[in-house]
């Protein structure tokens, strides 16, 4: 029984060797990323069954990214290889203050991820876990992704695993993509998920809603559960009470850190969130786990943190740190 099936495109990334100019730096250190993947490889290391979902070239980079989501413990049989197109990649560069990553450079236009559609994927496979994640990446690299991904949040009777969906709102991809609606795509999709997670910022930047997580509920009723990312603030989660009909709103601030690179935070995020909710744990704790995760790919240069161990995140989560009191 799988826990969690992730969809989307992941690409092998190169992290520059110094800060500065991507047109300075002399070299890269190769890594791995894709957000949605990055979700499954945390959710592995934190001791659940996972498979990736997605498609990449009959290249060296697509036998490398298989293999090393692999060696995270995530299921890859299921991953397509396209003879035609080649696996995307992207670049890096930092910024000398290692508060943000100034630039991130695409090389992932025809991409073999980009020619996912309802025709071509494993519908079981992606129907195989009691949660399936996606997010606002994949509808933004295709009109086929984006079919595909209509048609996995379509609220169809029968539905086999609760649909997890990250905004993830990436607005150069969209600007590629000549698509300008992202903002109407992204909103639709999140409708149809059961769990959404969506950064403030996100919210007001792609939908114009600037009234904060409390807004951001009423612009986005229809999900069970809406999580709203706050940045260094924290994130509130909005759970609907069948019973009442209203939501339980629970609040927690985030962890307090050296930040190296954002890049995978909201991915780790997800994961911890994703981790505590599959183990039945309450609100806080798995606002608690989502921050925890977090923190720790907020700390390294990469896409992908070591997690703490499950042990280890619980006693973390379970401490009465003034931050979260
Ligand atoms: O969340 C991290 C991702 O943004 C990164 O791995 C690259 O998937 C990626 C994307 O499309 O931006």
């Amino acid at each position: 029984d799988t826990d969690v099936v992730a969809l989307g495109e992941s690409m092998v990334t190169f992290l520059p060797s110094r800060p500065g100019r991507l047109a300075d730096v002399p070299s890269f250190e190769r890594g791995i990323g894709g957000a949605e993947s990055n979700v499954a490889c945390a959710l592995a290391a934190a001791g659940h069954r996972t498979r990736w979902v997605g498609r990449v070239g009959a290249d060296g980079f697509g036998d490398h990214l298989v293999e090393a989501i692999a060696r995270y413990g995530v299921d890859t049989s299921a991953v397509g290889r396209d003879p035609h197109r080649p696996t995307g990649i992207y670049f890096r560069t930092a910024d000398d203050r290692g508060t943000d990553a100034h630039e991130v450079v695409y090389y992932r236009a025809g991409s073999a991820a980009s020619a996912m559609s309802p025709a071509t994927m494993p519908y079981d496979a992606l129907w195989s876990g009691r949660v399936l994640h996606l997010s606002g990446i994949t509808p933004a690299l295709s009109a086929d992704c984006l079919a595909l991904v209509r048609d996995l949040c379509d609220r169809k009777p029968g539905r086999r695993s609760l649909v997890s969906f990250d905004v993830n709102h990436r607005p150069g991809l969209w600007r590629d993509s000549g698509d300008g609606d992202s903002a109407d795509v992204l909103l639709d999709l999140a409708r149809g998920a059961d769990l959404v997670f969506v950064g403030e910022d996100e919210a007001a930047n792609a939908w114009g809603v600037t009234g904060g997580p409390a807004a951001i509920r009423a612009a986005l009723p229809e999900p069970a559960v809406l999580v709203v990312k706050q940045g260094a603030h924290g994130a509130t989660v909005f759970a609907a009470d069948h019973a009442t009909g209203r939501d339980t709103i629970t609040f927690v601030p985030a962890l307090r850190v050296d930040v190296v690179a954002p890049v995978g935070a909201g991915d780790a995020f997800a994961a911890g969130f994703l981790s505590a909710t599959l183990r039945g744990l309450s609100a806080e704790r798995r606002l608690r786990h989502g921050h925890l995760m977090a923190a720790a790919a907020l700390t390294v240069p990469g896409d992908l943190a070591t997690p703490p161990s499950r042990d280890h995140a619980d006693a973390l989560a379970a401490v009465d740190a003034p931050a979260w009191e």
